[in-house]
């Protein structure tokens, strides 16, 4: 990196992992400084620099040359490496995809295209890439977009039947404040961790740092943590936690058997769950075994997580003598059956009876994100609509490749048995598919499907490499915007750094020109362009303001920022309903919290009963699957990026090892396998393999392997399926259940081998073949 001289300037950005100052000299990124308000920040910014200006930028818009060649059609080579791209100029580019639009609309419906677009893309409210391509193609006509998250598709699916949706809206974005649990909660379990590096993140951005600063307070006033997880370093070190390293998808099995313990030391709070929940006597008689036969005993529990019996025992009574938070993490619901831990973990709050008490109850996401009990936002943000979609076709997020696949088959998902749509153009910008989903080999057979490919990139990914036409999008530091998120406290000017990297242009102006080609530039403008569109969101969010009006648009961007005048702390989630059930009953069909579903009940999944019952996932050690696949790898959130961002950046290839994703295994696992400390290893199953540089760590639990996702996915050898090691291509592309039909890639058997001889390079951070007509 060059180093910042008297010619440097200084200017504040937003991103997800945080607010900085970009140090700029001679139009380049030269280096990054902490906010001046943010006094934890965040190591991620320091990947700015490298990825600005990396030679993976894609620089002008780009066709394969097969598709150039040979017209619109599946093909099975798309993503190949070697694969060919022509440089033409915008004009061109613009014409033969609006063309190509035209034709799918015409010949098949615009149902036709998927433009669901997953994916984080960047801070920013007015550039947010998502926003952008929807609004686009509700202009001209609809798309097929997806619903729900890969990351808690569960929570979205499965709560809104248990506690109302406006329950689920409040757990997701209302939970109490650290603040709060600092001073109500005697003490925290939390299922998945309260993981430090995974708060560094909040989609859109925030003003500060606030959540390790929380968990610190938490841990100053004397809250005590249990964290239930496979990895030691889940919680941090000042939280002083008592580490339960349970067998990786076994939290259900170990929440029973604290309801077990509840019910059978009559610790559990009948008159909680007389007045608030139905089904209490459904979930009991399964607990105890009445109805099964099997009774969800400590010690059965043992049997399947590894935590002794006593352990478990003592748990539940500590649980039941104070104040408690049960956090059930997203990670563990990004499995199969991902919806019986969170049902189970409601469960076992309804039955210590403390729901609606402040600081206790049942809880999903602190440790996953940083805005997460950081306060909310009740009147919202500057937002860009994005307008009606005339076309009503959707897909559940995470089955994309079977939509591909199987255009016309049947599924099922919350309830309702549905067709997937026939897709012949797939339209991508601001998410990264390639990182994102499960078996990667499965998703490129996917992807040939399709006639026509279009990824909106700032970066040569491997999704923009499986793309027929790459349109090179701006990075945040080239546009002006508007920074915020949920419960944020400032919203925040984001002013351009530097110059459009090559012929990069901004997402808006690119679809304003194509819709311009299809007839709907007046619809999809309105009149107005980026700068006057940043002015007419800011003063709309203004005016929601009746009091305490922030200051007009000059005076904000000026000052740099704003305070949102109306955020909520502290709020005691359910409290409402506590204090008067009538009054505020919960939006489900009994007005109560639903231990039992009669609506769940009735669709009759075998994989999502109609309480919270113990379904052996596949992927978990002890089965059959595992004695040929041993040990069990945990693809969490990676520490040194955000999913794939910047994965070219100085902080997250600090973290490799030997050129590669780091994956930390127990000494002891090692030395089974002949594996040393910085050794390349080969980490494979049936369904792909991987090459990965190895750290010891006993704070990983003896049978399990950490392997963070994200890793860019490098193809480029027979050697591995990804030699750089991305972990979805082990990772199984199967629904959590008929229900949510979420993702379940947090989990996935594997064997581990020292790889022998001398490893392929990783060729992904180099661009692909790129040529002039
Ligand atoms: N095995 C496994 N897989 C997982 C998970 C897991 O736990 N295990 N977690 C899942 C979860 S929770 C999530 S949310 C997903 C995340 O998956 P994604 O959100 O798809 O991952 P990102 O890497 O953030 O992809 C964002 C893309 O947007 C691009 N981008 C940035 N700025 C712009 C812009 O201005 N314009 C455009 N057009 N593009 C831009 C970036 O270059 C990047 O390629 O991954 C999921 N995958
Ligand atoms: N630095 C960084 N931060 C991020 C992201 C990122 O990519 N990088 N991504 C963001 C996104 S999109 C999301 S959705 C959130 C996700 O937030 P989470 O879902 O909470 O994050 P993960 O890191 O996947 O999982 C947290 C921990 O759960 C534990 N775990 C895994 N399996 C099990 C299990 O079966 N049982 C138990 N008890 N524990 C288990 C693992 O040890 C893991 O470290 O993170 C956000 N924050
Ligand atoms: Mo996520």
């Amino acid at each position: 990196m060059d180093e910042p001289d008297e010619h440097t300037t200084s200017h504040p950005t937003s991103a997800h992992w945080g607010t900085y100052d970009v140090l700029v000299s001679g139009d380049r990124v030269v280096g990054v400084r902490p906010g001046a308000d943010d006094t934890d920040p965040s190591p991620l910014m320091r990947n700015a620099p490298a990825a600005q200006h990396h030679r993976t930028r894609v620089a002008a818009p780009a066709v394969r040359r097969r598709w150039l060649e040979n017209g619109p059609g599946p093909d099975s080579l798309r993503g190949a490496p070697g694969d060919e791209y022509v440089e033409l100029g915008w004009d061109a580019v613009l014409d033969l995809l609006a063309a190509d639009i035209d034709r799918v609309r015409r010949e098949h419906g615009n149902a036709a295209i998927f433009g669901g677009s997953y994916g984080w893309g960047s801070a920013g409210r007015f550039h947010h890439p998502q926003s952008q391509v929807h609004r686009f193609l509700n202009s001209v006509g609809g798309y097929t977009r997806s619903r729900n998250t890969y990351s808690h598709a569960c929570v979205e699916v499965l709560l809104p039947h248990v506690v109302g949706l406006g329950g689920t809206a409040d757990l997701l974005e209302r939970a109490p404040t650290w603040e709060a649990v600092a001073r109500h909660t005697d003490l925290v379990v939390t299922f998945g961790g309260l993981r430090l590096s995974n708060t560094w993140n909040s989609s859109g951005g925030r003003a500060r740092q606030t959540a390790a600063e929380g968990m610190r307070a938490a841990a100053k006033n004397g809250v005590r943590t249990v964290s239930v997880s496979p990895l030691r370093d889940d919680t941090i070190e000042e939280s002083g936690a008592e580490w339960l390293p349970a067998d990786p998808g076994t939290d259900t099995a170990v929440l029973l058997a604290l309801i077990h313990t509840l019910f059978d030391e009559g610790l559990a709070d009948h008159g909680f769950l007389d007045r608030y929940t139905v089904g209490a006597d459904v979930l009991r008689r399964y607990v105890t075994g009445e109805q099964d036969g099997v009774a969800k005993t400590p010690e059965w529990a043992e049997g399947l997580s590894r935590l002794s019996a006593r352990t478990l025992r003592d748990l539940a009574r500590r649980m039941a003598a104070g104040r408690t938070l049960v956090n059930v993490g997203w990670s563990v619901q990004r499995t199969r059956f991902g919806e019986q831990p969170l049902w189970a973990g409601v469960a076992l709050a309804a039955c210590l009876g403390q729901i609606g008490l402040p600081g206790g109850g049942f809880a999903t996401g602190y440790g996953s994100s940083g805005n997460y009990a950081g306060g909310s936002t009740p009147s919202g943000l500057p937002r860009f609509l994005q307008g009606a979609n005339p076309v009503d076709s959707a897909i559940p997020v995470a089955r994309i490749a079977d939509t591909l696949l199987h255009p016309g088959e049947s599924y099922d998902y919350d309830g309702r048995r549905r067709t997937y749509p026939d897709i012949r153009m797939v339209v991508w910008s601001g998410g990264n598919p390639f990182h994102h989903h499960q078996d990667l080999a499965r998703l490129t057979r996917a992807f040939g499907r399709p006639e026509t490919v279009v990824v909106a990139e700032t970066h040569w990914t491997a999704t923009a490499r499986h793309a027929d036409i790459v349109l090179p999008s701006t990075t945040t530091l080239e546009r002006d915007d508007i920074g915020a998120s949920q419960g944020d406290l400032r919203v925040r000017a984001m002013p351009r750094a530097v110059s459009a990297h090559g012929s990069a242009r901004d997402e808006y102006d690119v679809y304003a020109d194509l819709a311009e080609r299809l007839g709907a530039r007046a619809e999809f403008t309105e009149g107005r362009t980026s700068a006057q569109w940043l002015r007419h969101i800011y003063e709309q969010w203004r005016a929601r303001y009746s009091t305490r009006r922030p200051p007009g648009f000059d005076d904000f961007w000026a000052a740099g920022a704003v305070d949102i005048p109306d955020r909520v702390e502290d709020t005691t989630l359910f409290g409402g309903f506590r204090a008067d059930p009538g009054a505020h009953p919960l939006a489900t069909p009994s007005g109560r919290i639903e231990l039992y579903s009669r609506t769940v009940d009735s669709f009759g999944y075998d994989d999502c009963p109609g309480h919270p019952a113990w379904l052996p996932p596949p992927e978990r050690l002890g089965t059959e699957r595992a004695r040929r696949w041993p040990l069990l790898l945990v693809a969490n959130q990676p520490r040194g990026r955000l999913h794939s961002q910047q994965d070219m950046g100085a902080y997250s290839r600090s973290l490799e090892i030997a050129d590669r994703a780091r994956m930390r295994m127990h000494p002891g696992d090692a030395a089974a396998r002949g594996i040393a400390d910085g050794d390349v290893v080969r980490v494979y199953n049936d369904r792909g393999s991987l090459l990965a540089g190895v750290e010891a760590s006993a704070d990983v639990r003896p049978d399990v392997v950490q392997l963070s996702t994200g890793a860019w996915y490098d193809p480029s050898s027979p050697a591995a399926t990804c030699v750089h090691g991305n972990p979805n291509v082990l990772t199984a592309d199967i629904g959590s259940s008929a229900l949510s039909q979420g993702t379940t890639g947090q989990h996935a058997l594997v064997e581990v081998a020292r790889y022998e001889g001398e490893p392929p390079p990783v060729r992904v951070f180099e661009p692909p073949r790129t040529s002039a007509p």
